[in-house]
């Protein structure tokens, strides 16, 4: 197999769960682990329960790991208080404890919430300054911009999957642009995990579908081919045929991200 030890972050998570034993062929020992229960390990596969953002526990996760998908910490807007210690101390302490055991690559799990204040007429690509639209938009810039300084110093080399909506089904029209199929998921993780030199690279995390937001050009070394498109799910979410849509949700790329109350603190 391709890799001795493969860790996944944020393993019990929704995506976590899907990826379980998708990503199974690609290692001798999958490495998962949350912060949540896992159960029992099954075959090729070794459990370790950690917060992310116990530094001691991060490095002793990392031992021997050779590449990582980094899907844990919080997942949605939250308070800045709690989005700071799992997603930007959490993602600190990975990527030191990475570079401190030699790991050549990271995935990590961005989102289309680092962009999510460009509207809904904008189509970007990977050189577009980033727009969060959130704490939480705002934790995964950090995560970028630490892998880019962590590449640039260390030669560790990381992919920024932006990941648009990732579920069974689009769940309202923005998702008919945002949607990621798992099967493509999969996809990108594993022309991203296998391409010959990623050096820090930005891809976004969409399937094929018919209206796109999002230019995958500057990405185009990854060789990432979406197969599935949300096309299968036309007519479920008819275009208001007002303008402006009096449903805001879909004026922005991140969606009601954009409009939610913030909270700095509980
Ligand atoms: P999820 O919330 O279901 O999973 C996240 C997992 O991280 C949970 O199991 C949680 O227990 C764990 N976690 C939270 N704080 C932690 C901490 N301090 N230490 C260790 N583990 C911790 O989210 P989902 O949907 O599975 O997303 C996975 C990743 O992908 C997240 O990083 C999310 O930001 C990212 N993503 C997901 C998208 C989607 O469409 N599902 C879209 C864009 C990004
Ligand atoms: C995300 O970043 C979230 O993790 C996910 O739960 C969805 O809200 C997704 O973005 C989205 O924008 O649809």
């Amino acid at each position: 197999k391709p890799f001795k030890r493969l860790l996944l972050t944020g393993a019990a998570g929704g995506l976590g769960k899907v990826l379980r034993d998708r990503i199974k062929p690609w290692a001798d020992v999958v490495v998962l682990s949350d912060i949540a229960d896992l159960g029992e390990a099954r075959e090729g596969e070794e459990i370790i329960q950690c917060d992310l953002s116990d530094k001691a526990a991060v490095m002793q996760l990392l031992e021997g790991v050779e590449a990582v998908l980094h899907f844990g910490g919080i997942s949605t807007e939250n308070t800045f208080e709690n989005i700071v210690q799992a997603n930007i101390i959490g993602t600190a302490n990975l990527y030191e404890a990475a570079h401190k055991h030699g790991t050549r690559r990271i995935i990590f799990a961005s989102s289309n919430h680092t962009v999510g204040f460009y509207r809904n007429t904008d189509y970007i690509d990977a050189t577009a300054p980033t727009r969060p639209d959130s704490f939480y938009g705002v934790s995964k810039c950090f995560g970028e911009q630490l892998a880019s300084y962590y590449y640039d110093r260390t030669g560790l080399e990381t992919v920024c999957l932006r990941i648009g909506s990732s579920f069974p089904e689009p769940a309202d029209r923005r998702m008919m642009v945002t949607w990621l199929s798992y099967d493509d998921l999969v996809e990108a993780l594993r022309s991203s995990l296998f391409a010959t030199r990623v050096g820090f690279t930005i891809l976004f995390g969409t399937s094929d579908n018919d209206v796109a937001w999002w230019d995958n050009s500057k990405a185009s070394h990854i060789g990432y081919r979406p197969k599935d498109s949300s096309k299968q799910f036309d007519g479920k979410f008819p275009d208001s045929g007002v303008y402006p849509d009096p449903n805001s949700s879909v004026t922005y790329h991140g969606g009601a991200f954009a409009l939610a109350p913030m909270r700095f603190k509980d």
